[in-house]
């Protein structure tokens, strides 16, 4: 997959890009990102990436020259126009399911907004899905893009063993939260490790990890209710 993040800030990219998981599916070649600083297609002596909104109001606008410019040139060298995202708080919701169906596209170009908003004509020029990855407000989108690549990158062929993306498929993404899980040593501090993991009876050991997945997610769902309530 090609991602192209452009930015204000490619800065912020660096130590997420390139380890864990993105960076190794990078080394793999699985993936590739480039990040590209929007600046670099601004004009003038200052180039000037931002200014105030017509008709009044707090805060600078992202400009809407710079940004096309961008985007036109990264299509332009990438040979196609790619899927290309605004990463704003008005976006709809991301969620895993909108992970799943990025995951299977061959090209994203993710635009980071700043300041108090884009320039209409950006989302005219582009015609851009818009995402969001919650209801609060970020001061940009690099780390909601971030998030983007990062769920998308786990979910590529290749990225994960064939163990892992087995056992994702089949707990995660259902209803049921996981299980408690442990490593060595069986006793830290005066807490053991529950004896029937130890026990080496397969069945039961499935068994029990049913049930406490179970009961972990109800009791989440409840905490989750109690939270609405407040
Ligand atoms: Cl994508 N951008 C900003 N600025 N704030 C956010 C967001 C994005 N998603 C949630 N909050």
């Amino acid at each position: 997959m090609k991602i192209d993040v452009l930015t204000l800030f490619p800065a912020m990219f660096g130590g997420v890009l390139s380890q864990s998981m993105i960076g190794i599916a990078r080394k793999k070649g699985i993936l590739d990102i480039t990040v590209r600083n929007i600046r670099d297609h601004a004009e003038g002596r200052h180039r000037t990436v931002d200014d105030r909104p017509y008709g009044g109001g707090p805060g600078m606008i992202l400009k809407v020259e710079p940004v096309i410019r961008a985007v036109e040139r990264t299509q332009a060298e990438r040979g196609g126009e790619g899927h290309v995202i605004l990463l704003t708080p008005r976006g709809r919701r991301f969620d895993q399911a909108a992970a799943r169906r990025l995951a299977r596209l061959d090209h994203l170009v993710l635009v980071c907004g700043h300041y108090e908003g884009f320039d209409e004509r950006i989302r005219i020029g582009l015609g851009p899905e818009e995402i969001s990855i919650g209801d609060y407000v970020l001061s940009g989108g690099e780390i909601a893009a971030m998030v983007l690549i990062d769920a998308v990158t786990r979910l590529l062929p290749g990225v994960l063993g064939s163990g892992e993306s087995l056992a994702e498929e089949s707990f995660n993404e259902g209803a049921l939260l996981e299980y408690p899980q442990y490593t060595r040593p069986a006793e830290f501090r005066g807490m053991r490790v529950p004896e029937i993991l130890l026990s080496g009876h397969h069945e039961r050991i499935e068994e029990w990890r049913r049930r406490r997945a179970l009961e972990r997610s109800r009791a989440r769902r409840t905490e989750a209710r109690d939270d609405e309530k407040t």
